[in-house]
């Protein structure tokens, strides 16, 4: 039973755990919308499956799959990961699944936000977008978590928490107009307080280059542990990159975390720059009502979009150039565990990345504690 709640998770005692607290397991969906994924999604399909089948080295997977799409699926996906059938517009699970809150008696629920597909009508990347906004309360009834429906238009990719009272955020995705106009930075912390349990936001300016989510902070920098933050960078000065990563490093560094901690920064090499190929391109479907893709059209490409996993981190391999010095620096910050890299461009000409795709169901406090 999923019940709907009119109250908000603080209120309730409950809060956001960092991405890497324990997990019960993970949620991702079916790509197939040939006007976002090239070749009718066939090669951003294995993608997916062996992103799903990484993470379910460490804990358990499901993907959910649109009606038409089921049999497909299922006949390529292994018989290990669990499909459900579940509408959806597109396939970010984390942007439009629900972000779990857990709190220190045991339960776990889910915040269901309002979804606008990174804008609405105002830059958004696609309409409709009514089934992706119904994707997280299906997910929070299969779950059995109760429901609280947000008042606030956000995803899952905008947030970042440490799990101690410390939010990540950019000021170009969640001040953007096109996300909840009306409402100030100080509002908005107000509201994020009462929906993750946050004590101290910190603000980044913006994401990483060209990122079509309006500059979500999951493909910019991310908690490894409390106190310690991963950032995309480069050095090159003349790329445009360049300012953005250098601007966050400074704020990292001014600012103190909600116990109080100056932050540790480590940088991650920005592959590339990538670039859209004219091949890839000519394979996705025009289609009015969702982004154009061109050739040529710079990609978002970081190694910071990478999925925590229980005594795991499953990493895009995006550049062979990048590709082994990013491994080495993310296995250096998680030496409990497994580093796997897993071919991401086939994600990113979607848009996102690993990160992207997956939404992790935190284990409740008491299953950490083995009650
Ligand atoms: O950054 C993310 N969390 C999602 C990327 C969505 C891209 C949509 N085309």
């Amino acid at each position: 039973m999923s019940r709907t709640l009119s109250t908000t998770p603080a209120a309730d005692g409950f809060w956001m755990p960092a991405e890497f607290a324990p997990h019960a397991g993970c949620w991702m969906l079916w790509p197939e919308r040939p006007d976002n994924w090239r070749e009718g999604a066939r090669p951003a399909q294995d993608a997916f499956i062996a992103v799903a089948t990484a993470i379910a080295r460490f804990e358990p997977v499901t993907i959910g799959v649109g009606g038409g799409q089921f049999e497909f699926a299922r006949a390529r996906v292994p018989a290990h990961i669990r499909l459900v059938e579940l509408s959806s517009n597109d396939a970010w699970m984390r942007d439009v699944g629900p972000t779990f809150v857990v709190d220190d008696r045991g339960q776990r629920r889910g915040i269901d936000w309002r979804f606008n597909a990174w804008g609405g009508l105002d830059g958004g990347l696609y309409f409709p977008w009514d089934q992706d906004d119904l994707v997280a309360r299906k997910v929070l009834e299969i779950e059995s978590a109760d429901r609280y429906r947000a008042t606030l238009v956000n995803e899952g990719g905008a947030i970042h928490v440490d799990g101690e009272g410390t939010l990540l955020l950019t000021e170009q995705c969640v001040l953007n107009a096109n996300r909840n106009p009306g409402l100030s930075r100080g509002q908005l912390e107000a509201e994020f307080r009462a929906w993750l349990g946050a004590r101290t936001v910190i603000w980044l300016g913006e994401g990483v280059f060209n990122d079509e989510t309006d500059g979500h902070i999951d493909n910019l920098a991310c908690f490894v542990r409390p106190g310690v933050v991963a950032l995309t960078w480069t050095d090159n000065r003349r790329d445009p990159q360049y300012r953005i990563s250098r601007d966050a490093w400074e704020r990292l560094h001014d600012v103190r975390d909600a116990r109080g901690r100056r932050l540790a920064v480590h940088k991650l090499p920005m592959p590339g720059p990538l670039r859209m190929t004219a091949r890839e391109a000519r394979g996705i479907v025009t289609r009015d009502g969702a982004k154009a893709r061109r050739a040529g059209e710079r990609l978002a490409g970081s190694y910071v979009n990478f999925y925590i996993a229980n005594g795991g981190v499953v990493v895009p391999l995006l550049d062979a150039r990048t590709d082994a010095i990013a491994l080495r620096r993310i296995a250096a910050l998680f030496p409990r565990r497994k580093v796997v890299g897993v071919p991401g461009r086939e994600i990113l000409l979607g848009g996102g990345n690993i990160h992207c795709i997956t939404q992790q169901v935190p284990a409740t406090v008491a299953a950490r504690r083995g009650r």
